[in-house]
């Protein structure tokens, strides 16, 4: 098989300048679009039945895409939760906001979304999960999780300090959300960010939840089982299923004789109230006690840890799913639904067992991607449910702002998805979308790498810290990513086109790192 067929035409993207047009059909002068932006932590788009029946139903989410758009080729810059923040707040690549990594902190004094709301008049509120350092700029409410946060009895930082809560924490968040709705000005439009800690590690459910999809069985992804011949950055990682999930701290194994690499592997537990304690034990200990007499080993004990896993993260899913239910659910009754678009996405992707894995940071399909969901009011829809086109994490900012019917700052890299909701079918597309990932060695130990995917190929480069590898996927053939094709002759017109394409996309976006220096 030849593959000298050029990769794509060479077309620049459409200026991110371009001032939001008066004409549009969808903004109403005297009454401005309100925004709500739904974010989870670290939920698969595998695990949301409109994107991935194989595993869940989330009736929610699926209300959502059928009364809006889906997207379906949608990507994340850096695929981790501090640097994903700050893409969606900046409208910018990490190397251009800072937040490279979760170790370092926002510089909140730069230009940010809902800072430019606020001064157009909007209230603006962020309810949950922050993770850049410091507290938040540009909201005119804000109570969030210190770090990454508690599934229960949370605390939140507010302005005026540390407040407990009692119960479950996508409750709590979804409680608040409602609470602020109900509490704001009505006179102004507004901007309400729901950050959700689910479906973070260690996947805690809600005791309401916790005794769901023990009697399933879930499919092992065709991969789980790679070898990672010919990727060197993936055979490095520590973040697989196997030898890195932790049986008592991520699979809730409570017993002295379960051997744990965490000092306190019960986090949770030891958060919870006598009553979440006992339904808790109702569920997990006839699951431990079954574990300690079936002594698993070697591939046993992998599939084992595979089910437990995909259980536990599910029971997290459906309490987002009934809890956004639960927040559209107001919003229709207040009359809120016509005026107002709900987005949902995650801050990432994450892998359900692909490639043998949980958690995220590589450029490959499950972590690069990210779900993207906007529930539209009804004159926003145009009969079109599933956009195609490529987005990234950087258009969010521009998006809004757009959508508040605000020019679009020249030094933000993303570029409004409004033109797309409304039906037109922009020429001038991006054909490839750019990608750069830093934070080595972390504890998943995956190296610092770069690169850039087109609708059918994608480059990486693996970087420093002993690594510098070259991997090149033709997603058409090899969906899974199991084959590096770099260097192989075949495809040698076709890798010269992507380093190319590499070059120009980190010339625009002004990443200081070219991938010949
Ligand atoms: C924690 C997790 C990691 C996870 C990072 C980043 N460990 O450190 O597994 O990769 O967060 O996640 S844990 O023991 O604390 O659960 S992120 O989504 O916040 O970027
Ligand atoms: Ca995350």
């Amino acid at each position: 098989m030849k593959n000298s067929l050029a990769i794509f035409t060479l077309l620049p993207l459409a200026p991110s300048s371009a001032a939001a047009s008066d004409s549009s059909p969808v903004r109403q002068p005297n009454k401005p679009l309100n925004i709500v932006y739904i974010m989870t932590d670290d939920h698969s788009y595998q695990t949301i039945s409109c994107y991935d029946n194989r595993y869940i139903r989330t009736p929610n989410l699926d209300r959502m895409a059928a009364d809006g758009v889906k997207f379906t080729n949608s990507f994340v810059c850096n695929s981790i939760s501090g640097p994903s923040r700050a893409v969606l707040l900046t409208g910018k690549h990490s190397h251009k906001n800072g937040m490279i990594d979760n170790s370092t902190t926002f510089d909140g004094s730069q230009q940010t979304f809902p800072k430019l709301l606020q001064k157009a008049g909007y209230e603006t509120a962020i309810i949950g999960k922050w993770h850049l350092g410091g507290t938040p700029t540009g909201f005119d409410f804000w109570e969030i999780l210190p770090g990454q946060g508690s599934y229960y009895n949370p605390d939140f930082i507010t302005p005026e300090g540390k407040e407990h809560n009692e119960g479950y924490v996508t409750n709590i968040i979804t409680d608040k959300s409602i609470d602020w709705l109900e509490n704001r000005d009505k006179n102004k439009p507004f901007c309400l960010l729901v950050h959700h800690k689910a479906v973070h590690r260690v996947w805690a459910g809600d005791t309401a939840h916790l005794a769901m999809f023990e009697d399933r069985t879930f499919p092992y992804p065709e991969n789980f089982r790679d070898d990672y011949a010919g990727r060197q950055a993936a055979a490095e990682q520590k973040m697989s299923i196997d030898k890195d999930m932790d049986l008592a701290y991520d699979l809730k194994m409570k017993d002295r004789t379960v051997k744990s690499r965490f000092r306190s592997p019960y986090v949770e537990y030891y958060r919870m109230n006598a009553e979440q304690k006992k339904a808790w034990d109702a569920v997990y200990q006839p699951i431990t006690d079954k574990f300690l007499e079936d002594s698993l080993s070697g591939q046993e004990l992998v599939d084992w840890k595979y089910q437990r896993y995909m259980r536990d993260y599910l029971k997290c899913v459906q309490s987002l799913d009934e809890n956004i239910g639960r927040l559209l659910d107001y919003l229709e009754r207040e009359g809120l639904l016509e005026n107002t678009v709900v987005v949902y996405a995650s801050d990432q992707g994450f892998y359900m067992g692909e490639h043998g894995w949980f958690d995220k940071r590589f450029m490959y399909e499950e972590s690069l991607r990210t779900p993207l969901i906007m529930r539209l009011p009804d004159r926003m829809r145009h009969g079109k449910k599933e956009i195609g086109q490529m987005v990234q994490n950087i258009d969010y900012a521009p998006t809004f702002l757009d959508m508040a019917g605000i020019a679009v700052p020249e030094d933000m890299q993303g570029v409004s998805l409004l033109p797309l909701l409304e039906g037109k079918k922009p020429k001038e597309w991006r054909k490839s979308i750019y990608y750069h990932y830093y934070e080595f060695p972390d504890e998943h130990n995956v190296h610092r790498h770069y690169g850039v995917r087109t609708d059918r190929y994608k480059l990486i480069h693996f970087y420093r810290d002993g690594i510098d590898t070259w991997e090149l996927f033709d997603l058409k053939h090899d969906a899974e990513e199991m084959h590096n094709l770099y260097g192989n002759p075949e495809y040698e017109t076709v890798q010269r086109e992507l380093h190319e394409e590499l070059n120009r996309l980190q010339k625009q976006y002004d990443d200081p790192i070219l991938q010949n220096s």
